[in-house]
């Protein structure tokens, strides 16, 4: 399955994606072309909606103290539901959708989230410090939300004037 990062501006990011309801070959495929999508991106998490599939799925791989991002350490979660959360953490986040641009977000420091593996078995995950922020980000995106929506106003301003710049020159190096 070939898969392309679709990225910000584009409207498909905004789309709410729906409840995964079959645990079959298609969503495998989906699941399995993905990783090695993210991994070669450089990324530590993708949502399906980034690869233009709007549904509740995403996968993580948070990179061990080595950097190294092994197929044992793959997190893969569907229709996820935030139980219980606390405190919080503020992160400079990035995200393969919106390339080259990295800016604090505060997030919950701690959740517990609720979902289902790619078999639809139900799963309970409590998570901390970057696992928790990613699993957030990528939770996001499954309503439309990108981490850029959490700027202030004149952070938001300031994200929109550099990232025409980032755009432009992503466009003429291609
Ligand atoms: C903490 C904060 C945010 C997340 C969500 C997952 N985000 C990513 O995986 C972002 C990856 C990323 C990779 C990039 O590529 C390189 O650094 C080579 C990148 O830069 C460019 O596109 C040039 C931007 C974002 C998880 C945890
Ligand atoms: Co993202």
């Amino acid at each position: 399955m070939k898969l392309n990062i679709v990225e910000y501006p584009d409207k498909r990011l905004r789309e709410k994606s729906k409840e995964v309801k079959v645990f079959d070959e298609p969503l495998h495929k989906l699941l399995n072309a993905m990783n090695p999508l993210m991994l070669e991106s450089n990324g530590i998490g993708l949502a399906a909606i980034q690869v233009a599939h709007p549904v509740r799925a995403l996968i993580l791989n948070i990179p061990n103290e080595e950097g190294e991002q092994p197929p044992e350490n793959l997190i893969e979660i569907i229709n996820p539901v935030i139980t219980d959360k606390s405190g919080e953490i503020m992160y400079q986040e990035g995200c393969l959708s919106v390339p080259q641009f990295y800016e604090d977000v505060k997030r919950h420091e701690s959740i517990v989230v609720n979902y289902q593996d790619r078999h639809g078995n139900t799963k309970i995950m409590e998570a901390n410090g970057l696992l928790s922020i990613a699993i957030q980000h990528e939770m996001d995106h499954l309503e439309g939300i990108l981490f850029i929506d959490k700027l202030s106003y004149a952070r938001r301003k300031k994200f929109e004037k550099e990232y025409k710049k980032i755009r432009k020159e992503r466009k003429q190096s291609k």
